[in-house]
């Protein structure tokens, strides 16, 4: 009993080791561009390994239901004066699970069955939890959608404007996973506060960008809900902000409504995350996150490829392959077999289903972590382009790969966590 309880997981169970070994040699050896992906670092790793993952602490700081929260407490109190600190808002919620649960909880604290919602559809850019109709969202609610112009493919500052009027919605969502200019947060907040509706924003796709000061904050916003595991580089997990006011309803919301045991061991993770935020190193990054996402973005445009808007402000922009006779699910399939990983994206106004669909989505905030330059992105466009544009030799472009990843990654040494 003593030997099973103490020993390695190499020990224990050399099957499933092994799978976490090829998993590390996958990243490692390959090139990731799944735009919502990211390496955190070794502190973060360390603190989701840490006791606090023990530890039973429902309710908030000063008001548990067990004992022994003298140090939980600490520590979540901790990450809420942070999150705070960097977004700028009065209160935090730092027990959500996901994103998911965190626009689930905004949702529960201050909508009713049968509000109205106005979001960004999904298959132009928005959530699945903004209102689809596969999604509780699209369920409960009555959600109107805002889309982006066919021509500039922008957001539709006309239509939202338009829409909100006519539907009078109780919430606004500014928020996307596939949009790639930036979010104008005020001219939402300007619709909103003329209907009378909140506004949530969903940045968990730029949230790490905010908080390096390289993209802007959603200070209009009653609520803001985000991942904490994307740009952020911090654990898988979730993080809602809010006006003071709604400070009651929110943390109701998260507990007792939707969660129970909040997961300590990722608060605790969440609170180093956030210590890094501040960093100058980490604003160091965002900044070379969108640099690469740029340079990536021309370096194919060069090449012949169509970019959704025709550029980024972030770390992501979408490739529409329409014209390419591929499509996205064959481009992220072919790419896979060479040890690209993409995922295949739908493209605003897309002819084709969303299992199939006609783009691809690309990201940089993974391969920045492993000190990726901007000098080198240019490579990266050329094996996408021998991908996709002229389908060369798989083998030839899986070689070119490999020899990408040996002589750029510099930050491998966290890797080495799996051999300890
Ligand atoms: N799955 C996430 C993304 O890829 O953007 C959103 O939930």
């Amino acid at each position: 009993m003593h030997d099973i309880f103490s020993s390695s997981l190499s020990r224990i169970a050399p099957e499933l080791y092994a799978l976490g070994i090829k998993e590390r040699d996958r990243l490692l050896n390959g090139i990731n561009l799944i735009a919502s992906e990211n390496l955190p670092s070794l502190a973060v790793i360390e603190a989701l390994t840490s006791f606090f993952s023990v530890k039973y602490a429902e309710g908030y700081p000063g008001k548990r239901y067990y004992s022994g929260c003298e140090f939980v407490d600490i520590v979540e109190e901790t990450a809420r004066n942070l999150a705070k600190e960097i977004f700028g808002l009065d209160h935090a919620n730092v027990q959500p699970h996901s994103g998911a649960q965190a626009n689930h909880a905004v949702f529960e604290a201050i909508l009713n069955d049968g509000d109205t919602i106005l979001a960004l559809s999904l298959d132009q850019g928005g959530h699945l939890t903004h209102g689809h109709k596969v999604n509780f969202s699209g369920k409960r609610y009555n959600v109107v959608f805002y889309s982006v112009d066919k021509e500039t493919q922008l957001i539709n500052f006309d239509e939202v404007e338009y829409l909100a009027e006519k539907h009078k919605p109780k919430l606004i969502i500014a928020g996307s996973s596939a949009y790639s200019r930036v979010l104008e947060f005020d001219k939402f907040g300007e619709i909103a506060r003329k209907v009378s509706a909140y506004l949530l924003a969903d940045i968990a796709h730029y949230a790490g960008l905010i908080a390096g000061g390289h993209y802007p904050s959603p200070d209009s916003a009653d609520f803001v809900t985000t991942t904490t595991h994307k740009t952020l580089r911090g654990p898988r997990g979730g993080l809602i902000l809010c006006k003071g006011e709604f400070k009651e309803k929110i943390d109701r919301a998260v507990f007792p409504f939707l969660q129970g045991g909040p997961h300590m061991h990722t608060i605790f993770a969440k609170a180093i995350c956030f210590k890094i935020c501040q960093t100058e190193e980490f604003k160091r990054y965002t900044k070379t996150v969108i640099e690469n996402a740029r340079k990536l973005c021309s370096g194919l445009i060069r090449q012949g490829f169509k970019v959704v808007t025709g550029g980024t402000d972030c770390h992501m922009f979408l490739l529409d392959l329409t014209d390419l006779n591929i499509t996205g699910k064959e481009a992220q399939d072919i790419l896979e077999r060479v040890g690209v990983f993409v995922n295949k994206n739908t493209i605003p106004y897309d002819p084709r289903p969303p299992a199939i669909c006609s783009g691809i989505r690309l990201g940089t905030p993974f391969i920045t972590s492993l000190g990726v330059e901007p000098e080198q992105m240019d490579i990266v466009a050329e094996i996408l382009g021998d991908a996709i544009l002229r389908r060369k030799n798989e083998e030839i472009i899986s070689t070119k790969v490999r020899d990408f990843s040996k002589e750029v990654y510099k930050m491998c040494g966290i890797f080495d966590l799996y051999n300890r």
